[in-house]
């Protein structure tokens, strides 16, 4: 067995060592760091060394003289990306960006890096198949970094508002033995002597638990087995969940439009340095309701294809430019455009429309929600228009036979979110380890 022997003493060293970003605040003047190397220059007798850890960028300067032989010697041949420890001198430095350098007195090497297969500097200019065959790596680059703490960001942001809301957060089950939106989009998964699915989406799950403890919240990971390659679907991907009881869709078409302005709020005060590496302007969004009739006409007016009982790419775009910086929630959705869990209404002339609604932020569908059926004889009659099977969904049918108060909920599409706040091309870029039609690794 080959035999690894930590170079040094990782719990000496985690309290030491400083943090990038606190070498330029802090008054130390001495540190240890640890890092990747980011970016190497060499002036004949002096080498320039840019590290990087989580926090940032600093200069390391040797000019040979100044420190040991055995120093200069390592750094020379130290490769880009490859994972460093230095402890050396703070100096002031005019020309060093953030205007600190270090002067290294120890040196150590804990990986080499290998020649890298795509460009990972600030600059790359790498195509994402490329650079998503080597995630793992992309993942050093400060921009793509910075796209994560973001979404880290919108994650605790999320989980902060619903708390404030008095929300509880709930965990469902990932396999599930009846389609949860109905569709034809389930990836099969074998349990035991059953058929079982991936799940669609928390759905049923989070409606007869709301129909007992109220208000309740999930981040969940959802799986689609569409079959197109596209910009803005994945096959794997990670929604809000929010469910209330004793709600009509006005109510959390609120909930929705209060909770994404709290959450891009916390990316303003949290990401100022994210945003500013991506070129990103963000503003906190404004609330606009239409109906869909009122946006039919608007497609009308604007020679724009609506889309059949549903809105086109088209006119959501269309929505996107007519109302910047604007959360659209567009209600009162033909029914025959929803799903078999949506609430029935019927229209000011007959129509039969629903509860259901979608938001569109940025010219793109970020959520859709609405009320629900709570209604067992109902929902069955909703089921068979769908040409699905009552019987396969029982247990969820027979939830609402013991005390089951009206409620509405909604998802929001956490890469969607992330995509489109962030002027990504591409919902992949908004997808640590992304799941398409052609990709499984890494
Ligand atoms: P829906 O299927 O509309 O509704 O999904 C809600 C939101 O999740 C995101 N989303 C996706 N993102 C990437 N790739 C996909 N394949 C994908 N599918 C959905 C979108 C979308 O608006 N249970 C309902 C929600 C509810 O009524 O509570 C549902 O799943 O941003």
């Amino acid at each position: 067995m080959t035999e690894y022997k930590n170079p040094i003493d990782f719990v000496e060293l985690s309290k030491k060592r400083s943090y990038v970003k606190d070498v330029f605040s802090e008054k130390k003047e001495k540190v240890e760091i640890v890092g990747w190397v980011h970016d190497i220059r060499a002036l004949g007798k002096i080498k320039f060394l840019v590290l990087r850890d989580i926090s940032g960028i600093i200069q390391v300067t040797a000019v040979k003289g100044y420190v040991s032989d055995e120093i200069f010697e390592k750094i020379s041949k130290v490769s880009r990306e490859s994972v460093v420890y230095i402890k050396g001198k703070v100096a002031d430095s005019k020309q060093a960006p953030g205007g600190k350098e270090i002067i290294p007195e120890e040196f150590l090497e804990f990986a080499h890096a290998e020649d890298l297969p795509i460009d990972v500097s600030d600059f790359s200019k790498t195509e994402l198949p490329k650079r998503l065959d080597y995630r793992f790596l992309d993942l050093h680059r400060r921009k793509i970094q910075a796209i994560f703490k973001i979404q880290s960001t919108l994650l605790q942001a999320y989980h902060e508002f619903m708390t404030n809301e008095g929300a509880l957060e709930a965990q469902f089950p990932s396999i599930i033995g009846s389609s949860s939106e109905g569709g034809t989009e389930l990836f099969e998964a074998k349990y035991f002597e059953k058929k079982a699915f991936l799940s669609q989406s928390c759905q049923l799950y989070k409606q007869m638990l709301a129909c007992s403890m109220e208000k309740v919240f999930a981040v969940f990971t959802v799986w689609r087995a569409e079959k197109h390659n596209t910009i803005r679907h994945l096959n794997e991907a990670r929604q809000f969940d929010y469910e209330q009881a004793f709600a009509d869709e006005f109510v959390v078409m609120d909930v929705l439009g209060r909770g994404v302005q709290f959450m891009v709020k916390k990316v303003l005060e949290l990401n100022k340095e994210d945003l500013n590496l991506l070129e990103v302007k963000l503003e906190i969004p404004k609330t606009k309701y239409l109906t869909f009739a009122e946006v039919v006409e608007l497609c009308k007016k604007h020679k724009v294809h609506v889309g059949k009982d549903d809105l086109s790419g088209e006119s959501e775009k269309m929505l996107g430019e007519l109302f910047p910086e604007t959360i659209v929630f567009v209600h009162d959705w033909p029914l025959a455009g929803k799903t078999f869990y949506i609430m029935p209404k019927e229209g000011k002339n007959g129509e039969e429309l629903s509860r259901g609604f979608d938001v569109i932020y940025k010219g793109m569908e970020i959520s859709s929600g609405g009320q629900r059926i709570h209604l067992p004889e109902l929902l069955i009659e909703r089921l068979k228009v769908k040409g699905l099977n009552p019987k396969d969904f029982k247990a969820y049918i027979d939830s609402f036979r013991f005390g089951a108060p009206p409620h509405s909920g909604f998802g929001i599409g956490l890469e969607r979110l992330t995509m489109l706040i962030l002027g990504l091309n591409n919902i992949r870029e908004a997808v640590l380890f992304p799941r398409d039609r052609d990709r499984l690794t890494p």
